[in-house]
């Protein structure tokens, strides 16, 4: 009988697993019954915005912290698929910091073209997840959220997609209780236009206080203080944006700050991340992890190494990020397909290992994109993922960096990245982004022709 496999959530990683199994079926291979469960009722994961904060219609907490105004906050470049390349999807060269919505449609452009949403159930929460021993096998218990029904299956692999970047770490501040304002996580963070006029103050020095900062100064905020705990972001902020200490406590509406300064502000808005969360699977299978670059127990960044035939994707820090899915899909797959075969666990552990001992000692940006290019690297050299230029967006990324240093406003502005595949190099943005307040696809892409700079 041939083998089944669930692969849970429909996001670009979950895409990525149907894809590459899609691609190996069209090669000629024999494939298993493949399931994809989506708790959604449209597919794309993060990328499907949602208004909806708290709870969805099913009284399920809301999967999306993806917000209205959020443009790529990297090069397109280094996410761009080998299989399906931005010239394909639109036809013509453009700029290098895509809206959310064009990434979107790149995103489902190649989920279309495979036919793969004949895999996927919608609608479908997958609500535990427990190992049969004996047959070793999964019991996999899911509940149509139409009807309540609930209902279990058993599969030979499970594949777990459902991203990392959902469930908020809420820290407590001495003062919260009695704050009068809203405070609210990124995870809920949802429209810019809100915030205009009010003083803000942001928790968190990484990814979102940066461009939540900005973006809520774009469209109108009359300042914004970032609290940090380990280290300031120290980019030229625009006016009106400035960077302190860790907040000490709340005095009503005024923020004190561990090097003595206060402020009065309206909104905190809680950049502090995220947890791996995975409620759904029984403790010996649970990935336990901070949002690191090569979480432990998980061989090529992806077997459970306890039962390599429960596989994750995606769950890394990511610098890249559709490659990367892609590359760890082709080799689930390949592994699935009985193309390759895993070592011990004892050298799956030793491996692991020797990457966390990296990573480490990592000390800088640019080290921890080289080190996420290796693991990419050491995917790629067992795979038939078509060919691209790694090397090419190792230096896209020290160029991003770069230029984020030079004009943290300007950044997206700029062109002259080529692509890793196909070589076209991108124009610069027709606007300043800094000005530009329509981020809709037709804005975007309507006068993107300008030259590179
Ligand atoms: P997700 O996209 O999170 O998809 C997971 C899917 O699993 C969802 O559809 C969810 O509904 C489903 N699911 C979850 N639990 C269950 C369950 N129990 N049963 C059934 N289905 C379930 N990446 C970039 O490349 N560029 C960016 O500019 C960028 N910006 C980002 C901004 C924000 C605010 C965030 C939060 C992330 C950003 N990312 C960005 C990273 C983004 O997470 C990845 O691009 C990508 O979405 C990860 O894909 P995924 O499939 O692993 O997870
Ligand atoms: P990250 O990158 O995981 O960063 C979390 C930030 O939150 C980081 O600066 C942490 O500070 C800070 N943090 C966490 N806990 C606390 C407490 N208790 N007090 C103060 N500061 C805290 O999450 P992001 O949301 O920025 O990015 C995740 C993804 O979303 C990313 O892919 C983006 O593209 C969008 P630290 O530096 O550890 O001191």
């Amino acid at each position: 009988m041939a083998s089944r496999v669930a692969v849970i959530g429909a996001g670009p990683g979950g895409l990525a697993q149907l894809h590459a199994f899609a691609e190996a079926g069209k090669n000629g291979a024999e494939l298993p019954e493949l399931v994809c469960f989506e708790k959604q009722s449209d597919w794309g994961g993060m990328w499907n915005y949602t208004w909806r904060t708290g709870v969805d219609e099913a009284g399920d907490p809301v999967h999306a912290s993806m917000y209205r105004h959020l443009w790529s906050n990297g090069p397109k470049e280094c996410l761009e698929f080998a299989d399906y390349t931005f010239d394909e999807h639109f036809g013509k060269p453009i700029p290098s910091y895509p809206p959310r919505e064009v990434l979107y449609d790149y995103l489902l452009g190649r989920a279309r073209k495979n036919d793969i949403r004949k895999y996927i159930q919608f609608g479908t929460a997958v609500r535990w997840v427990s190992h049969n021993a004996e047959k070793n096998t999964f019991n996999v218990t899911v509940e149509d959220l139409k009807t309540g029904d609930h209902r279990t299956e058993e599969f030979d692999y499970v594949i777990v997609s459902t991203g990392h970047f959902s469930v908020p770490n809420m820290p407590d501040f001495p003062g919260f209780e009695q704050f009068p304002g809203r405070i609210l996580h990124s995870h809920d963070f949802r429209d810019s236009r809100e915030f205009a006029g009010q003083d803000l103050l942001i928790i968190g020095s990484s990814y979102s206080a940066e461009d939540l900062a900005l973006q809520v100064k774009k469209y109108g905020a009359n300042s914004v203080t970032i609290s940090y705990r380990t280290a300031p972001m120290g980019f030229a902020w625009p006016e009106g944006i400035t960077e302190v200490p860790l907040l000490t406590r709340l005095d009503g509406n005024t923020a004190h700050f561990a090097d003595g300064s206060s402020r009065r502000v309206d909104t905190i808005l809680l950049c502090t991340g995220y947890r791996h969360h995975f409620p759904f699977l029984e403790n010996s299978l649970r990935l336990r992890t901070k949002n690191v670059l090569y979480p432990d127990n998980l061989y090529k960044g992806v077997f459970w190494v306890d039962n390599p035939n429960l596989m994750y994707l995606a769950m890394q820090d990511l610098y890249y990020t559709f490659t990367l899915f892609d590359a760890q899909a082709w080799y689930a797959r390949d592994y699935v397909l009985g193309r390759v075969n895993l070592p011990s666990a004892d050298q799956m552990r030793e491996e692991i290992a020797s990457w966390r001992a990296r990573e480490e000692a990592l000390s800088s940006m640019m080290e921890a994109v080289e080190f996420q290019a290796d693991h990419l690297r050491d995917l790629l050299q067992n795979l038939d993922y078509p060919k691209f230029d790694v090397d090419m967006t190792v230096e896209h990324f020290r160029t991003w960096l770069g230029h984020k240093q030079e004009d943290i406003t300007g950044y997206r502005n700029r062109g002259g990245f080529a692509s890793p595949v196909t070589g076209t190099v991108s124009p610069a943005l027709h606007t300043s982004w800094w000005e530009m307040l329509d981020d809709s696809p037709e804005a975007f892409l309507g006068e993107s022709a300008g030259s590179a700079k």
